[in-house]
């Protein structure tokens, strides 16, 4: 009878161990998606370079925001931006495809890429595009009526792309 108990016991222990395991590595994934590298590796013989950015909320004040909105690339290399979006809204930006949540737009590039709504929550929509820059700094920003405060605060949706 009282191995009974005692096996109980362990196999209650155990369950526990197992969803604190659970709990951190959940932790940890989301703070790693919510912090990409600044920037992209420089590639050495004029390969690709690579930039990841998260959208996401900012989980202080609840904005929607680009993670991060100020980094810095190779000039005169491909680069290729991927981009995670966990925001599921949808938000209609003339000329882009229904589904749309946030754009990346390049004014002075005469670029503009639709980043589709994320497929569920915290099941992103993962999209790739592919940028060769000539050195200088680049105003970004997001064209889709996404958030009035976000739109509004620099570093949000919108930043600087230094090319180097
Ligand atoms: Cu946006």
């Amino acid at each position: 009878m009282k191995v009974v108990q005692d096996q109980r016991w362990y196999n209650v222990v155990a369950g526990l161990l197992i969803v604190g395991v659970l709990a951190v590595s959940g932790v940890a994934f989301y703070l790693a998606s919510i912090s990409p590298p600044a920037s992209g590796g420089a590639a050495s013989g004029g390969g690709p370079a690579y930039v990841n950015l998260t959208i996401a909320v900012n989980p202080v004040n609840g904005l929607d925001q680009y993670f991060p909105a100020n980094f810095t690339v190779p000039s005169g290399v491909p680069v290729v931006i991927t981009i995670t979006n966990y925001d599921t809204g949808i938000n209609n930006v003339t000329g882009m495809p229904a589904g749309t949540s946030h754009t990346f737009t390049i004014p002075k590039l005469g670029i503009s890429e639709a980043v589709p709504a994320a497929i569920g929550d915290n099941v992103p929509s993962v999209t790739s595009y592919t940028i060769t820059f000539p050195a200088g700094q680049y105003t970004w920003l997001c064209e889709a009526p996404c958030d009035p405060n976000s739109m509004a605060a620099p570093g949000y949706m919108s930043g600087t792309v230094s090319a180097i």
